[in-house]
């Protein structure tokens, strides 16, 4: 949209498009440059796929890239070696402007790429740098696992055990659960909310934004522009190592899936644990019972066909304003459902008294980590909660091949009520650890470097 402000001409070709239609379309049309964005670490491969292809087929255009979760550093190391043309991470969209502008100047260009060179050479310096931080072995990790006294502890049983399913969730009670400082991020505002809205300088434009916000908001709740739906259960379960075994019932005799878990491998400070997920649930040999449970929640479903009725009436700014919404209200409603699901379908803080902003600030008991995040960076363990909640067919939430969820305003994970549990970074991890977790996710090791490679503390290639 930015670079359409400034006159140039861009085909968009959506989300999840294959690289050979991308590549075909920019022969059909003659583009003078290729654009890749991606938000979740699947996508990153496909651009090194893309940036293949294109070396492959003899392209030279320039591929830039953005989005997300991807960096400077991915783009050097990963992509860039991949194809001669010029690759060019893009900050964000205010820069596309003039990096495209000197990319296809033929005075601007060779500076632009003699910066870019020096820049991503030493990036590539710091990077095989990295993998020389001292790691320990997998084992000692698992030594060094979260101290938690499990004698005496009695965990919850859920207070309405199963799983259970939402369907068109009421948005007005999600509205005042919206965290709205990732919206003014999404707007590329900078500033903390509230504050923004009584900035000298910008307050004017954000507050501007945020009635645009509050009076969409009134219209789409009204006339039911979107639907939100959830699933959600909770499920018998011990660690068994880092994994956690979940089991068909109480009786516990039968294995109904196994979570896999990753662990932290860098060498820490003493005192400082090498943390898991696995953690956070009783071991199998304390015999308690303990529980586990999963969820998956959407407010986008509706949101794709009045996101193109706008921009097809040139409304740019209400389809992002749509969009930016359904995302807030996706995560609202992950917020509000893991609020009630601790006061009372599982029930382990029934009194807990929180407001938004302690509710934002995370101060309760319990987590939801989410399959992608820092703490379960392997995003394929979507699978299985797709199998254990069947969310699919509970809520419409597809899950595409590359593990992203459609619609986009879509939010999954776990949730453990152990008071300690806390969400972590799991980090680089050494080949030991990816040896193991390919064994127990019965992939082959190649399979597993290319799932883990974001997080990988070692290049396969060596
Ligand atoms: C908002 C958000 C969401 C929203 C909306 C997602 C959506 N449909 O867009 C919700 C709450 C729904 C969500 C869900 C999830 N999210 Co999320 N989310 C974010 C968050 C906080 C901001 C992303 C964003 O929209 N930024 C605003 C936009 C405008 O900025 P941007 O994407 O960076 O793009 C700018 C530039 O990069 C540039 N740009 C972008 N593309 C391109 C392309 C070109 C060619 C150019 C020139 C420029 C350019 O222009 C943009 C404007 O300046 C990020 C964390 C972060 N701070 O980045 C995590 C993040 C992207 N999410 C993450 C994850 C894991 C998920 C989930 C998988 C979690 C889960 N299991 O439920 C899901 C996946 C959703 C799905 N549909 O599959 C991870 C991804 C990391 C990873 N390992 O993959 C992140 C990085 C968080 C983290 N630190 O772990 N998420």
């Amino acid at each position: 949209m930015v670079l359409q402000c400034n006159n140039f001409e861009v085909i968009d070709l959506g989300v999840m498009v294959p690289a050979q239609k991308i590549l075909d379309t920019a022969v059909e049309i003659g583009a003078d440059a290729i654009g890749l964005s991606g938000l979740i670490t699947p996508s990153l491969d496909e651009m090194v796929n893309v940036a293949s292809e294109m070396q492959r087929r003899g392209f030279q255009i320039p591929l830039l890239v953005g989005g997300a979760t991807t960096s400077r550093a991915h783009t050097a190391v990963k992509v860039d070696g991949k194809y001669d043309g010029p690759v060019v991470w893009v900050k964000d969209a205010s820069r596309s402007v003039p990096t495209l502008a000197a990319l296809l100047s033929d005075s601007q260009r060779p500076q632009l790429m003699a910066d870019v060179k020096a820049d991503y050479d030493s990036l590539r310096e710091r990077h095989a740098a990295k993998h020389d931080r001292p790691m320990i072995t997998v084992r000692q990790a698992r030594d060094n696992r979260t101290p938690i006294d499990w004698d005496g502890y009695e965990p919850a049983a859920p207070k309405e055990p199963g799983i259970h399913v939402l369907s068109g969730y009421d948005l007005a009670e999600l509205r005042d659960y919206i965290d709205w400082q990732p919206f003014f991020n999404a707007w590329e505002m900078k500033g903390k909310f509230p504050d923004i809205l009584h900035n000298p300088a910008t307050g004017e434009a954000a507050r501007a934004l945020y009635d645009d916000a509050q009076a969409m908001l009134d219209r789409l709740i009204a006339e039911r522009w979107l639907t939100a739906n959830a699933v959600f259960g909770f499920f018998p379960a011990s660690a068994v190592g880092d994994d956690i075994e979940v089991y068909v019932d109480e009786s516990r005799s039968e294995v109904l899936t196994t979570l896999h878990n990753l662990r932290q491998q860098g060498e820490h400070r003493d005192g400082v644990p090498n943390r898991s997920l696995g953690d956070f649930v009783a071991p199998r040999e304390t015999g308690l019972a303990d529980h586990v449970g999963a969820f998956a929640v959407t407010a986008g479903l509706g949101a794709a066909d009045r996101i193109t009725a706008f921009k097809q009436a040139n409304d740019d700014y209400s389809a992002i304003m749509l969009e930016a919404l359904a995302d807030r209200l996706a995560e609202a409603f992950a917020e509000r459902l893991h609020q009630r699901v601790r006061t009372e379908f599982w029930g382990h803080a029934p009194d807990e008294e929180l407001d938004n902003v302690a509710l934002i600030a995370e101060k309760y008991h319990g987590i939801r980590p989410a399959p992608g995040y820092p703490a379960c960076p392997d995003h394929t363990e979507k699978q299985t909660l797709w199998q254990l909640l069947d969310v699919e067919a509970a809520t419409g939430i597809e899950l595409t091949e590359s593990m992203a969820m459609w619609p986009g305003a879509a939010v999954s994970g776990w949730y453990f009520s152990h008071p300690q549990a806390q969400y972590f970074v799991v980090g680089r991890l050494a080949r030991d650890q990816v040896v193991d977790y390919a064994e127990r996710k019965g992939w082959t090791l190649a399979e597993a470097e290319r799932w883990l490679s974001p997080n990988l503390g070692y290049d396969p290639d060596d």
